[in-house]
């Protein structure tokens, strides 16, 4: 019989790829997306979703209480997959506050209504970024489930908060969790504040592309439909309080990431610019996916060759998309986070 799964964050970059994935993949299932629509959620994204049957979406924010228990009842949700996030490093290190709010009190808001009203199963969407990061000279060294928990920054600290009180509330009221933490996603309605949507948008603009520091930071990418095809595999499996870690093996300085963008659009290396480095700047992320790979049998289809092609011609054919947000309030946070480099 067809299951009703609420995603949290579903209008947002990897939300609005599960969706499309779940409905694609499990046409008898119900998708409710709860979204609160932040500068990072766009309706304009779940336009094709909102044209099928078997989705809804609630404009509701995860840590109104009231509004998602009344959804909740209504919808008898047999999971809850939970993507909503403030999910920018550079803003945390900015507005910390949110992150404290949206990442941990949000999620704790939705498990005590899952434990409430007894839904089966919770999965929480975290990063490798709770693991801090790893030293470019130690090449044999990766993030498996049982690296510490060492987080850098307001972002990955309020994630790793949230995986903590995940994890507590498995082992104190035997709540049904799950959890997966993916290394960078990268693919289509990626939000132009980030690294790979940034440069492409940039250099196709002939604007500077702001590289931070030396540029050599390491990166572990990964096509967001597998980071969607993992979480699917997670959640009809049975094991409840386990951690996965979801990666490719595929990591990257970002000066390479940023060449290979300019030569895919036929631009000069000369817009490359590199600006004053982020604070507390993670050096290498690496995921070690034994676990994930022997227990369900997950491993990470598109090759970063394809995935980065298809990714380019993605934003080359849906500028429509991204004009409209960077014509917004895109511009303010632009001035205020790149103007002073
Ligand atoms: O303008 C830029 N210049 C630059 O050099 C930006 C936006 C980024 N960078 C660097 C910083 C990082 O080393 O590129 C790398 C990638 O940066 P982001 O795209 O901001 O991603 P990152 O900080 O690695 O975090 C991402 O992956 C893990 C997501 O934003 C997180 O939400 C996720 O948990």
């Amino acid at each position: 019989m067809g299951k009703t799964i609420v995603v949290t964050g579903g209008a947002g970059f990897i939300g609005s790829n599960f969706v499309y994935y779940m409905l694609d993949k499990h046409p008898d299932y119900k998708i409710v997306c709860v979204d609160c629509l932040t500068y990072a959620g766009n309706l304009s994204t779940l336009k094709t979703a909102l044209e099928n049957p078997n989705f809804r979406f609630e404009k509701l924010n995860i840590c109104d209480r009231a509004g998602v228990e009344k959804l909740f009842k209504e919808v008898k949700p047999d999971i809850v997959v939970n993507f909503a996030a403030e999910s920018h490093v550079d803003r945390s290190i900015k507005t910390p506050g949110i992150f404290v709010d949206t990442n941990i009190k949000g999620t704790q808001t939705l498990m005590d209504l899952c434990r409430e009203l007894e839904i089966p199963r919770f999965h929480q969407v975290s990063t490798d970024e709770v693991y801090g990061d790893l030293p470019l000279d130690r090449p044999d060294l990766f993030f498996t489930e049982s690296t510490p928990i060492h987080a850098s920054s307001p972002y990955s600290a309020s994630k790793a908060g949230a995986d903590l009180l995940v994890l507590a509330y498995h082992r104190t009221y035997q709540l049904p969790v799950t959890i997966s933490r993916c290394s960078n996603n990268y693919g289509p309605y990626h939000f132009p504040e980030k690294l790979i949507p940034l440069m492409i948008i940039n250099a196709l603009h002939d604007q500077p592309l702001p590289v931070y520091g030396d540029g050599l930071n390491v990166r572990d990418w990964l096509y967001v439909e597998d980071h969607c095809k993992a979480i699917d595999l997670i959640i009809h499996d049975d094991r409840l309080g386990e951690v996965y870690n979801v990666g490719g093996h595929n990591e990257m300085a970002n000066l390479d990431i940023v060449k290979l963008i300019l030569k895919k659009l036929g631009k000069s290396e000369d817009l490359i610019t590199f600006v004053a480095d982020r604070k507390g700047h993670d050096r290498r992320y690496a995921i070690d996916p034994t676990k994930i790979k022997q227990q369900l049998g997950w491993f990470p289809e598109t090759k970063f060759a394809d995935g980065i092609e298809k990714t380019i011609d993605w934003y080359l054919s849906h500028e429509a998309w991204w004009q409209e947000i960077i014509s917004g309030d895109y511009q303010n946070y632009y001035a205020k986070m790149y103007g002073g480099k």
